[in-house]
């Protein structure tokens, strides 16, 4: 078993909805447990065209999937919220990146882990050092990044 992170995000529809139903999608995933869910942040988008607010959030998981299969199962849950591809950088129902698979490194066209841009993400790093600060020691200032007064629900039944 290896302790994995994946980052969501959502800024179209119903964004805690879609954030949740990721959170239970990976719960239902054979060969995923959910440990813990980071509190939700309301944040400023980071690149791409003019765009609403993110609300960002991170899971721990314990697994035995492998980067490439974590990320077959992002995709899942990504299709399954309706993403379309449409603009890169630009707005989205869901975004579920792979951000740590243990110590593993990955580099391939489609897949780099650690994930390449995540120490230079607020968005990313606060939620993730509120599950484990020694992951986010040093990293981006916090600016654009807002706790929301909302939760994320972990499944208790995996
Ligand atoms: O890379 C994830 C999608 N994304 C986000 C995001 O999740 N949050 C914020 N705040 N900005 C973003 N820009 C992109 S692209």
């Amino acid at each position: 078993m290896t302790r994995a992170y994946l980052g969501l995000g959502s800024n179209l529809g119903d964004r805690v909805a879609h954030l949740q139903a990721a959170v239970d999608g990976l719960a239902a995933t054979p060969g995923v447990t959910v440990v813990a869910v980071s509190p939700v942040y309301e944040t400023d988008p980071v690149g791409g065209p003019p765009q609403p607010e993110y609300l960002n959030a991170v899971v721990a998981l314990d697994t035995d999937l492998t980067p490439r299969g974590l990320l077959e199962v992002a995709h899942r849950l990504e299709s399954a919220a309706g993403r379309v591809r449409a603009e890169r950088w630009g707005p989205r129902t869901l975004d579920v990146d792979v951000l740590l698979v243990g110590t593993e490194q990955v580099d391939e066209d489609d897949l780099v882990v650690p994930h390449p841009r995540m120490r230079e993400r607020a968005f990313v790093m606060v939620p993730l050092g509120d599950l484990d600060p020694s992951l986010a020691a040093g990293s981006a200032p916090e600016a654009g990044v807002r706790r929301a007064e909302l939760e994320l629900v972990l499944p208790e039944a995996q």
